[in-house]
């Protein structure tokens, strides 16, 4: 690119912020769907805390926009009300433009456009170019908000057999020219104005790549052009085949067509750091952070003792124990796999006695930090026998009830430590008497309402008091599901019709582990099932809290729910092969995630 071009390009829209007026360097806008049917994030941020997470993510990561939409414009989506968009933009966009986020709002229509305006939003970024609503650009005039002029033909629905050109480098260009006139005639100034050739909107591959390389065609027109590659289809005809239906796998080839396209204007991407390295087939890489940082409450910990066969082979009689000894309780097992996960780990728990000392001091190897509180009672402890067919339960030593004062001690300690995090995973007590199950229903309602997501593995009257609170994530296995009478029966239908009635009154997700069978996922989008390969269990247990790490580890890296739920199945999947409760390696289990699919139950 010329340098005149970048020259020109510079001189930025006027209404923006000084530091974004004349930045010296190409912006960068985030891409924020609050939607359940985009191009390629399937609706991942169909949650307004969710969204507004992930824009702070983007932000961070050194977006200079945020850009948020309600309403999915892919070719064929259902068309929403502009009431419908609105409710779904606004909240998030108050929030972000009070923390002082330059936000763009992707409408196309001009009601939504003067609300958002109202609420703080800097820019309107208009995929018809105005051709929607002919108010748009009286309104825009009005507003004085930065105005992204896209280029498009037709309509969501019909766009597609309109992509027809003789040259579509001019014909875009005579069609931007027309809608910028039009605009001006409205009152619209000329440097509010970005424009956009649409890459996607009415064009084949073939068109794209063609504006692509004619930029400079565009910027003829006088103003800064935008340009949105992000993860598009077209992309797809530069990465290996057996990766073409993988809209993540395509940020690098995004990343290169930005990088070309930058000088020109503003770059619209949806994962904003730049990938350093090119995306690895099975690892599923999100928006957020490379390492989340997780809480998990672990209100029981306790000593695990197993009393296992010599090693004949060592040498030794045949009559002598291997004894090993584990830090235990479902906490601290599913801490241990998010840590395996390449998480930033802090677990909230009780610690006291004897065994909590001894316990305290075995997790201090396992790379995750304690954030302890007393426990004047002390921790409790198994002892089981490996050595016959069955696991042996020699000695259980189960822990007292936490008094008034350690429960606020905890809860004000989970509380502080999860705001700082990027998700809270909170686990159940064993037996359920030591925490009241309104503690959980606290916890996630909390967490909640200040907008961070929270995943809930429970049972019983935890499992109904977290559900009323909307986690994100309810996660549960099929016997579970019953006992809590969420369901009469564990088949598939019954654990579906449960599931969906929970996520009708408000849970963000369902999550049903059923032993060797695939797990259900239900979403406001519809139920599925994780299928992958079929392993031989040498310990089934972990399973379900090796997934629960899985998931949340993934929502902490700004995966997606189904994304989130492969990682989880993998891990619950290969952590059923090995011995340890909560282990497992990174690396197996993220290839393993790309074996795993998300299937549509009907
Ligand atoms: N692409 C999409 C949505 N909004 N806005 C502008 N200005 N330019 C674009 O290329 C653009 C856009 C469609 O992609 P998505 O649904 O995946 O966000």
């Amino acid at each position: 690119m010329s340098e005149r071009l970048v020259r020109r390009a510079a001189a930025g829209p006027g209404p923006l912020p000084d530091a974004l007026r004349d930045p010296g360097r190409t912006l960068v806008m985030g891409v924020v769907n609050v939607t359940p049917d985009s191009f390629s994030d399937g609706g991942q941020w169909f949650d307004t805390d969710v969204a507004i997470a992930h824009a702070r993510h983007l932000v961070a990561q050194g977006a200079d926009i945020v850009d948020v939409g309600g309403e999915s414009t892919r070719p064929g989506a259902a068309s929403v009300s502009p009431e419908q968009e609105l409710a779904r933009v606004l909240p998030v966009v108050e929030t972000l433009a009070r923390e002082g986020v330059v936000v763009s709002v992707d409408t196309v229509n001009a009601s939504t456009a003067e609300a958002v305006t109202d609420a703080g939003a800097l820019i309107v970024n208009d995929v018809s170019g105005g051709l929607h609503d002919p108010r748009m650009t009286a309104t825009v005039a009005r507003t004085g908000v930065v105005y992204v002029l896209q280029h498009w033909r037709g309509t969501p629905e019909t766009m597609n057999s309109l992509a027809v050109y003789d040259d579509v480098v001019a014909e875009v260009c005579a069609e931007l020219s027309e809608r910028l006139d039009q605009a001006l005639a409205a009152g619209v100034r000329e440097d509010q104005v970005v424009l956009d050739p649409g890459l996607g909107f009415a064009k084949e591959a073939t068109h794209n790549w063609t504006l692509l390389a004619h930029l400079d065609a565009l910027l003829e027109l006088g103003r800064p052009v935008l340009v949105g590659a992000s993860r598009k289809r077209f992309l797809s005809g530069v990465v290996p085949p057996r990766l073409a239906d993988e809209p993540l796998a395509r940020d690098a080839a995004t990343a290169a067509v930005t990088a070309l396209a930058a000088g020109a204007g503003p770059v619209r991407a949806r994962s904003v750091a730049t990938p350093a390295s090119p995306p690895v087939p099975d690892v599923v890489p999100g928006g957020g952070p490379a390492r989340p940082r997780i809480c998990v409450v672990a209100p029981t910990p306790l000593l695990v003792v197993e009393i296992a066969s010599g090693h004949e082979e060592s040498g030794q009689p045949s009559d002598h124990a291997d004894v090993h000894l584990h830090p235990g309780g479902q906490g601290l097992w599913v801490a241990r796999m998010a840590v395996s996960l390449g998480a930033d780990v802090t677990v909230c728990a009780p610690f006291g006695g004897e065994l909590g000392a001894a316990i305290a001091q075995m997790l201090s190897t396992d790379q995750l930090t304690i954030h302890a509180v007393t426990y004047s009672a002390g921790n409790g402890a198994y002892v089981f026998d490996l050595r016959g067919d069955d696991r042996e339960t020699v000695a259980h030593m189960p822990p007292p009830a936490l008094n008034r004062h350690e429960l606020d001690d905890l809860y004000g300690t989970v509380l502080v430590d999860a705001l700082e995090s990027d998700v809270l995973v909170v686990t159940g007590a064993e037996p359920a008497s030591v925490v009241p199950s309104t503690f959980f229903g606290r916890i996630v309602r909390d967490l909640r309402s200040a907008g961070k997501p929270v995943v809930a593995d429970l049972s019983a009257s935890a499992a109904r008091a977290a559900a009323k609170e909307r986690p994100t994530v309810l996660k549960m296995s099929h016997e579970e599901v019953v006992a809590a009478g969420f369901a009469d029966q564990d088949d598939t239908a019954s654990l579906r019709a449960a599931a969906e009635r929970l996520v009708a009154e408000g849970v963000g997700a369902m999550v049903v582990s059923r032993a060797e069978a695939p797990a259900l996922l239900v979403t406001p989008d519809g139920a599925s099932r994780a299928v992958g390969p079929v392993v031989t269990p040498l310990d089934h247990r972990g399973a379900g809290d090796s997934m629960t790490a899985g998931i949340a580890v993934g929502l902490g890296r700004g995966l997606g729910v189904a994304d989130a739920v492969r990682l989880g199945a993998a891990a619950g999947a290969l952590n059923v092969t090995r011995r340890g409760l909560g282990t497992g390696r990174r690396d197996q289990i993220e290839r393993f995630a790309g074996r795993i699919s998300i299937e549509e139950l009907d």
